[in-house]
């Protein structure tokens, strides 16, 4: 008979991952929530677990999914991720198995192909065992008021180059801000749940019309509103769009503009470089021994007790 759960120790197998999948693509479709779809926020949520992670201190990752705790989820940055983890509370329960980490890296995975985007090679055997450690302070994701040199100092503290940090910005073809998690407001495209280079297209289309405008919150964004496009029939309607600072930073950085160059002309490019820095990403930190389980300070000292 089929193993439904894998050996204790060992990290799942795809085999057993399967029904894992379907029942997260069987909750994307969501017609109450946002855009309809959970798609983009659980994205957001696999990228918060892992882009916390400091290679110098080999602190923070994917791994112990500790946005579970106030720690690391009461972190502002994190605001409105509580919607994520809530769409999939239901199959960690019907698929005990899978530990939080794996679950939610893996239904970052299945929403982008769903969304149709690229296949995103993933490898299980996270654990959810904290290590106080490891916990990263708060601060260590990006601030979207702030420019290039700071996207500089986030993504190169994880490991990451300037085309790397392009494409995983590419990310935001995807959902919308929320004045009540982020304070900005908007989306990025007009397709917020389909997985495009749609975003990097925008940001070059309206170089010179997106306007600096600021909110009632103080924040400053860049919106573009075409009212000659908005209501005329057949035309792809692009009327209240938005781009944050740290978007725009993206074209006016030469080195990462020349990224934004290549991704606007060349969907499959962006969808083949997509594919290994978001794997990248959601590998971060994670040591694995033999049988894929991660490694970590508890399976270390208690000869993998699980
Ligand atoms: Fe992002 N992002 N992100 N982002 N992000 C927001 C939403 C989403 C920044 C800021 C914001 C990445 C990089 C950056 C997604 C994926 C990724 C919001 C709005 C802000 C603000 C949150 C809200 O109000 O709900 C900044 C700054 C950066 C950067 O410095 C590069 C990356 C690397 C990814 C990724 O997934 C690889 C997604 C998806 C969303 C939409 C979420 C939603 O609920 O919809």
């Amino acid at each position: 008979p089929q193993q439904s759960a894998p050996a204790p120790g060992a990290a799942p197998t795809a085999e057993q991952l399967e029904p894992v999948k379907a029942a997260v693509r069987a909750l994307l479709h969501q017609p109450e929530y946002d855009d309809g779809s959970a798609g983009p926020v659980l994205v957001r949520l696999a990228w918060h677990s892992a882009g916390t992670y400091c290679k110098e201190t080999n602190t923070g990752g994917s791994n112990g999914a500790g946005m579970r705790y106030e720690k690391e989820g009461g972190d502002p940055a994190n605001a409105g991720l509580q919607h994520a983890r809530a769409f999939l509370e239901p199959v960690k329960k019907q698929f005990p198995f899978v530990s939080y980490a794996d679950l939610w890296t893996l239904a970052a995975t299945v929403a982008v192909a769903e969304m149709g985007g690229p296949a995103v090679p993933w490898q299980g055997g996270r654990t959810d065992y904290v290590d106080d450690a490891k916990v990263p302070p708060r601060g260590r994701l990006p601030d979207g008021a702030q420019g290039a040199d700071h996207l500089r100092f986030i993504f190169y503290r994880m490991g990451f180059n300037d085309q790397e940090i392009v494409a995983l910005s590419g990310a935001h073809n995807l959902g919308r801000c929320h004045g009540d998690r982020s304070g900005f407001e908007g989306k990025w495209v007009n397709n917020p749940t389909r997985f495009s280079n749609q975003y990097f297209k925008l940001l070059l289309k309206f170089e010179k019309d997106w306007k600096k405008t600021t909110l009632a919150n103080g924040l400053q964004q860049f919106v573009y509103v075409d009212e000659d496009l908005a209501g005329e029939e057949g035309e792809e309607k692009e009327e209240g769009l938005m781009m944050l600072p740290t978007d725009m930073s993206l074209i006016s950085d030469p080195k990462f503009r020349a990224w934004v160059e290549k991704y606007a002309a060349d969907q499959d490019l962006f969808f083949r470089d997509f594919a290994a820095v978001f794997a990248k990403l959601l590998e971060l930190g994670l040591r694995r021994d033999a049988q894929g389980r991660v490694v970590n300070e508890e399976n270390v000292e208690d000869g993998y007790r699980s």
